[in-house]
């Protein structure tokens, strides 16, 4: 087959050079070398193009560039595991596959989420930015005290992957695995982190001392950090969220947190990517990350093969791995 009968791949971020030049070799492809996020009218254009849309967390597909696809349009593979920014069912109305890559960054993710544990009630980015500023006076046995983590509870909102391998580290630091979800974790998983099931999640914030956020972004759980429910958690508790920011009323977080009706929060995502509430970043009892969750060289490559191994399954004839539909979420 010569290269311009092979189906159109359009790739909307600069993605590692190991993956793009596996998938020049494998498909026809049109990368983005410059790494500037596609405008919207540069979207459509390429719904009304391509085969193969490979899209990232950055591209809003939303029903209106979904409903402009062309009759070529197959399959848009997310790269990246949240799909929050499709809109699946515009996709279905079309006969759009959407897949994404499960599994290759759930132990990065718990590392980000573990990291964010430790660091927020021991004050490390606090303690940092004091060292830097030239503003250290020496140690002392009183200044700069944290909380102990060991001893804690954990109320992790949402028991997937990602979930689980959270609770497994949370473990080794001597905290007591606590979580919410839709429904009970499997027996086995259950009996091997010791966790204690919360059908309630108002129930649960009143009663852990961190709680982390590691359930997608869909519908249903928009806001189910809400203010009410914030409102809820100890003052001594902290949070953290390596998932999605609309999980999480950000204003009212930020507003808690000023009060010092919730002790601290770690925060990689947000709801208005790449903005952040202003009033987070006055605050000191927060550390705040450039969605970096699952930025590691190899997750990025495990990635990018999870994501050319769909595309090359659906032009093979074949279904590819990781399609995704509405009522998995
Ligand atoms: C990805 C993520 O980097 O996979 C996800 O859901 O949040 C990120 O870690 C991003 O989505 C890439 O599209």
């Amino acid at each position: 087959m010569t290269s311009a009968a092979k189906p159109l791949v359009i790739v909307t971020r600069k993605l590692p050079d190991a993956v793009e030049v596996r998938m020049k070799e494998l498909f026809n492809t049109r990368l983005n070398e410059a790494d500037k996020p596609l405008s919207r009218v540069e979207l459509i254009e390429a719904f009304k193009t391509a085969t193969v849309i490979v899209s990232t967390v950055t591209d809003k597909l939303d029903a209106e560039v979904l409903k402009l696809a062309g009759p070529e349009m197959k399959l848009i593979a997310n790269f990246g595991t949240g799909v929050d920014n499709i809109d699946l069912a515009a996709a279905r109305a079309k006969n759009i596959i959407v897949t994404n890559t499960p599994g290759v960054l759930t132990e990065d993710t718990a590392d980000m989420t573990m990291a964010l544990i430790l660091a927020v009630p021991r004050r490390l980015a606090e303690g940092e930015r004091v060292l830097r500023a030239g503003k250290w006076r020496g140690w002392s046995p009183t200044w700069m005290l944290g909380r102990r983590i060991w001893g804690k509870r954990l109320g992790i909102v949402g028991m997937g992957r990602i979930g689980a391998a959270v609770a497994r580290r949370a473990r080794g630091f001597g905290l007591a695995v606590h979580y919410h979800n839709r429904k009970p974790a499997p027996e086995a998983l259950v009996a091997e982190l010791e966790a204690t099931y919360w059908e309630s999640l108002d129930q649960m914030l009143r009663h852990v001392d961190i709680v982390s956020v590691n359930c997608p972004h869909t519908p249903a759980t928009f806001h189910l950090l809400s203010r009410r429910r914030l409102q809820l958690m100890q003052p001594h508790a902290y949070i953290v969220n390596t998932s999605r920011g609309e999980v999480i009323d950000e204003g009212a977080l930020a507003e808690l947190l000023a009060a010092g009706k919730i002790a601290g929060a770690g925060l990689d995502v947000f709801e208005q990517e790449p903005s952040v509430n202003p009033r987070l970043l006055k605050l000191e009892n927060v550390v705040l990350l450039p969605h970096m969750g699952s930025s590691t060289i190899e997750g990025r490559r495990d990635m990018g093969e999870k994501v050319i191994i769909n595309i090359k399954s659906l032009i093979d004839g074949h279904n590819p791995p990781d399609r995704v539909i509405e009522t998995m979420f």
